[in-house]
Parts: C-alpha cells; structure tokens; sequence
C-alpha cells in the first residue's frame, strides 16, 4: 500500500522558488519504488504575499501548515520589505509556533571544492543551535525612538528548560556519532548569566552520557578554530545568535553557502519539523537560475532521515558526494562546471535513482 508523506512547501522570497523545485525533483527520485509518495501543499507566504495582502503568517495558515508531515521551506527575506517583517512575522514566527527547538547544520567539506582554508582536512561536524530562545525570541523594545535619547533592548531569554532540551539532544547526536565529542560555544567569562547557566546544563546532562567527551570553547575563539582548524569538531551546542553566525561561516570554509542544510526540528513529533537552506534570498542573484539548489537537496536528506527513510536519505546524500566530487574533477581538469540551478537538480535527481 503506498503511504502517503504530506508535506507543506514553502518557496519564499528570492532564489526559495529557484531551489524549492529542484530539492522536491530529488526527493521524487528518492522515494520512487519506496512505496512512499509525496503530497505537497504549496504556501504562498513571503513578500509578494505582504505587498498583496499586509500579512506574513496568519493563524489560519500555520493551522493549515500544523496538518502536515513535514515543512520544505525555500528562503526569507526582501529588500522591498521592513527588515524584519518577514524575518519575524514568517520563519522566527514558524520556528516558535512549531517549537522547533534544535536547529541542526551539518558541515562536512567535499575534497576539491574551493575553500578559502589552507588546509581544509577532514571536516565532518554537526551545529545543534537552540532554535527557540536567546536572542531571537523578541523579548526587548525600543522607546523614545528616532531622538538622541532613545533605548533599544533585545534582551537574551535562556531558561533552564529550554538549554536542558537542546543540550540532551546534542549529547544523544554525540553518542550516536563516531567522535563522540561535544563542543559547548558560549561566551560566559562575559555573559555570566546566560554562559553559566549553559556550563552547568552541560556538565549536569553530560554525566549521564560518559562515553561523550565534551569541551569549551568561546564563541570568539570559535570562530577563530572555524577558520584555523575545524576538523577539531564533532558536535557542537550553543545559542541561538552564536549557532545563526557560526553556521554561516562553518558553510563559507566549506565551499559557500549554497551547500549547507538546515534542519528546523521539534524532536518530539508534535508538530512538523522544517527543512531548509541555511542561506537567505540572495536577491542579487534571484532568477537568474544560478543559485545553487545543493543546500536544499541536502535539506530533503535531513527531511527523509527525520521521517525514518534513512535508506533514501544516505542516497540523496550519496548523489550529492558524487556531484561535488564531479565539480571537483572538472575544476581539476580546468574547465569548472558551469550549470543552472536546474541542471545541477537533474544531475543529483539522476544520480538518486
Ligand atoms: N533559508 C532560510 C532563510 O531564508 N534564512 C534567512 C534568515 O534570515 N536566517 C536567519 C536564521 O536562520 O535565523
């Protein structure tokens, strides 16, 4: 009997309605003979939506969005729109509403891609960054605004809950890799609060996990070994602002930005978990169809892992080592690849089936 995953897609704003298409052409391919069919509800929600109608997310669509398996999300975010609008209104709103609390970003460095690393080595680590808290959850406000006088506070909410939950999974993902070591990113020689509340969560949870090895770093110092020697990490937990920055740079010294995946997950199964690239709208390069959709395929690979089809997963990951190595061949041999945004989609698709 065909089983039926119901997915909710998100386009967006920018290149999202580029790579969307193409990340859904890989996931066809991965699920033909599996017994498995997609049904996808296309969400019109992003800035051509604000512009028509003043709404970014309404009740009525999250609840439509809750009645699905899984959320395929493109990008957010548009020069015509207030910065934040969209930002807030659609993908922090999402995330909060769904409780999406791990946001996991594997970064793994394909031998051959370009890299502004001297030595890139063997890079194979996994960011869990807590998705629900900390600075993003919009606890400040301004007054006086726009007078020589005016405040504006964005105030950093860590509860002790919410660290818990996050730390425990990126032990349970430690144990469950090869390494088995946890790296703790905080800064709490200088914010004393949130930093040792984040220190005391690991050491507690980390005494039911003695196989894991665990380890500190500052985030400054961080961001220093992610350019200088980031095979030294397995997994690493941190916050919210700290995982959106180092994330960003974990994708640029593996080869950019277009090929690192995102998975936005509520562990528990209570609501849809959500996939998509960590990069944002470009809208420099918006439909030109040169946005690489590699991120987003390896979004539909953490989104077949986290509904239990593993095998087709490792063979969308599988397509994309094949492509990078392809690129790294033809680089190599002097003449890069140069293909759209959809050939690089049909050449991954192929190489799935
Ligand atoms: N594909 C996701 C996207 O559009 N990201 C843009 C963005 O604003 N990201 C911030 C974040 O991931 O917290």
């Amino acid at each position: 009997m065909t089983q039926t995953i119901k997915l909710a897609v998100i386009p967006g704003d920018g290149i999202g309605a580029e790579v969307v298409p193409e990340g859904l052409k890989v996931l066809a391919a991965a699920l033909e003979g599996t017994g498995l069919e997609v049904r996808t509800t296309d969400f019109d929600l992003g800035a051509a939506r604000w512009h028509r109608t003043g709404q970014t997310l309404t009740d009525s669509d999250l609840e439509a969005i809750k009645g699905h398996d899984a959320i395929l999300l493109g990008a957010v975010g548009d020069p015509s729109v207030p910065s934040g609008v969209l930002e807030r209104g659609l993908l922090l709103r999402l995330r909060f509403e769904l409780d999406h609390y791990v946001n996991l970003r594997p970064s793994t460095y394909y031998p051959g891609v370009p890299t502004p690393l001297a030595a890139p080595g063997d890079i194979d680590f996994v960011v869990v960054r807590e998705g629900t808290e900390g600075l993003y959850c919009g606890n400040g406000g301004a007054v006086r605004t726009g007078t020589p006088q005016e405040i504006a506070t964005e105030v950093s909410v860590n509860t002790a809950f919410g660290v818990e939950r996050v730390v425990r999974y990126a032990f349970d993902k430690a144990r469950s890799r090869a390494a088995k070591h946890l790296t703790l990113v905080h800064k709490h020689n200088v914010l004393v609060h949130a930093g040792h509340l984040w220190r005391r969560t690991v050491e507690a949870v980390g005494a039911e996990y003695p196989e894991v090895t665990v380890d500190y770093c500052h985030i400054d110092a961080a961001t220093i070994y992610m350019v200088t020697d980031p095979g030294r990490f397995d997994v690493i937990v941190t916050d919210n602002l700290f995982g959106d920055i180092l994330t960003d740079e974990a994708g640029a010294v593996t080869g950019g930005i277009g090929l690192s995946a995102s998975g936005n997950i509520n562990p528990e199964g209570a609501f849809p978990s959500m996939f998509e690239p960590v990069h944002g709208s470009a809208p420099d390069i918006a439909g030109k169809a040169l946005a690489d959709p590699t991120a987003t395929i390896g979004a539909v690979a953490l989104l077949l892992e986290h509904i239990g089809q593993a095998d087709a997963a490792a063979r969308v990951s599988a397509a994309i080592d094949a492509d990078m190595a392809a690129r790294a061949r033809a680089s190599a041999a002097g003449s890069p690849l140069e293909r759209s945004t959809s050939e690089v989609g049909d050449a991954i698709a192929a190489a799935v089936r």
